[in-house]
């Protein structure tokens, strides 16, 4: 039987704005995911009082917390990542002092965790920072913006030292480039310009928060996250390889920052290419150089690039709008699976950077059907699961450094792209629908058990 590193990190991830709803409870101030009620790509709805949106309960984890993190510890959970909402702690991003009723809520969801000997793996940004900031600053835009973050690490760094050991910066922060609002507070029809200039910011930011993660908690470790976007050449022909090449820069070029410190050449190069000018003053390079200590990173899916117009027709749903692989099957929203290109990833970013890695989301988001007598037969997302865990059990042996493995929405929880509560990724079923409707209770899907065995024999069973 083949097992796990002992040590290795077991769990879900969660984020925010995606479970919590209580979305103006105890001060909490309105963040971008607020006002985009229909998703990460989704326009932007200012607020009036009185209306309603899916993410405003969410699953209504605020309150029901104690609960599910018991769920997760049958499970034998050893790790939860989950992000602190920047708006509970600063409602509007620009206030000189913290908001105590937001720190004291993530003060007993650390201790429920430790209760149950569960480590938190905490990400400071999850797809959300405080409207306020975009209105009033413009978001990343604002140079201003990476000192209203900075302050926001350190509080938070200083309040959960003792609590808290591992941290990331930012979620998925490849993602601004294709979700502008969402990543950097830039409205869509931004210029790439504005929009590099604006990850130039948060790229610093994220750099400072290293810093101050290591100067206030030096036993901590605090790592990147990336949307793992690994693409193949659709052909074997050199000028679809070199294409590929290219489209993995566009998601390595932040991961090469991050571990590295400085700008790479191949990114130098296409800015000058595309006549595009960043500010980038000596104090940033200097703070630039504090890089991370491990790579996080999602995946999901893989896709394809051709330099042949004529093939290059975009996959239906895939959200970097590659071309579809002919030899992978599609989830029902047109994510293809994969499961190889799982163990390829691991071993191109432990060949690129040589950091331990930690896989902090994956899943399939599915429709489930609750049977006559409540139970839930989740045998595709047990294939899916067990089929990457495979392979990530594979890179280990080839020798990649793995901390651990989230795997994404371990409950129900309200999905990013669209909102949308009907697309699952849990191991535990929540009653509510699109339209709001449903209890709200919790049940255990077949998975449920299937990752309890996985967990207790450290990945023996699979
Ligand atoms: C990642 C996000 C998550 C999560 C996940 C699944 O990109 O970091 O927040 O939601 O994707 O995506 P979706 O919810 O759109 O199915």
């Amino acid at each position: 039987m083949k097992t796990f590193p002992d040590g290795f990190l077991w769990g879900g991830a969660i984020a925010a704005n995606q479970v919590e709803g209580a979305y103006l409870t105890d001060g909490k101030g309105l963040s971008t995911s607020d006002v985009q009620p229909q998703g990460v790509f989704g326009a932007v709805v200012e607020r009036v009082p009185g209306d309603s949106g899916i993410k405003d309960v969410a699953i209504d984890f605020y309150h029901r917390y104690p609960q599910d993190i018991a769920l997760f510890a049958e499970m034998g959970f050893s790790c939860l990542r989950v992000s602190v909402a920047w708006t509970r702690i600063f409602p509007n991003g620009d206030e000189n002092a913290p908001n105590e009723a937001g720190l004291a809520y993530y003060d007993k969801l650390f201790d429920e965790l430790a209760a149950h000997n569960i480590t938190p793996l905490v990400t400071l940004s999850h797809y959300e920072m405080p409207w306020g900031l975009v209105k009033q600053y413009g978001g990343w835009g604002n140079r201003k913006t990476i000192g209203f973050f900075e302050r926001y690490a350190r509080t938070v760094f200083t309040r959960y030292q003792n609590k808290v050991k591992l941290w990331l910066t930012f979620n998925e922060i490849n993602m601004s480039l294709h979700a502008p609002m969402t990543g950097v507070g830039l409205p869509e029809e931004s210029s790439r310009e504005q929009v590099y200039q604006a990850i130039h910011h948060q790229l610093v930011a994220s750099a400072l928060a290293v810093k101050a993660c290591h100067e206030i908690i030096p036993d901590a470790r605090i790592g990147n996250m990336l949307l793992g976007g690994l693409v193949y050449p659709l052909t074997c022909k050199p000028d679809d390889v070199f294409a590929a090449l290219q489209e993995n820069h566009t998601w390595q070029f932040f991961g090469d920052v991050q571990c590295r410190g400085v700008y790479p050449g191949y990114m130098l190069r296409w800015f000058r290419d595309n006549h595009i000018s960043l500010t980038i003053t000596d104090e940033d390079r200097e703070a630039l150089r504090s890089t991370i200590d491990f790579i996080s990173f999602s995946y999901y899916m893989t896709g394809c690039v051709t330099t042949d117009e004529t093939l290059n027709q975009k996959a239906r749903g895939n959200i970097l709008n590659m071309v579809p692989n002919p030899h992978l099957q599609s989830s029902e929203w047109g994510w293809q699976i994969d499961p190889v290109g799982l163990r390829t990833l691991l071993n191109v970013l432990w060949d690129r950077y040589q950091k331990p890695l930690f896989i902090v989301e994956n899943g399939l988001g599915a429709k489930d059907n609750v049977e006559a007598d409540g139970s839930i037969n989740d045998d595709y997302r047990i294939n899916y699961l067990n089929d990457h865990l495979v392979q990530v059990r594979e890179a280990i042996e080839d020798g990649v450094e793995v901390m651990g493995y989230t795997s994404w929405g371990p409950i129900d929880l309200v999905s990013a792209s669209k909102a949308e509560l009907s697309k699952r990724y849990g191991f535990i079923y929540v009653d509510r629908h699109d339209d709001g409707s449903g209890t709200l209770a919790r049940s255990r899907k077949k998975s449920f058990w299937w990752y309890k065995d996985v967990i207790a024999s450290n990945g023996g069973s699979l």
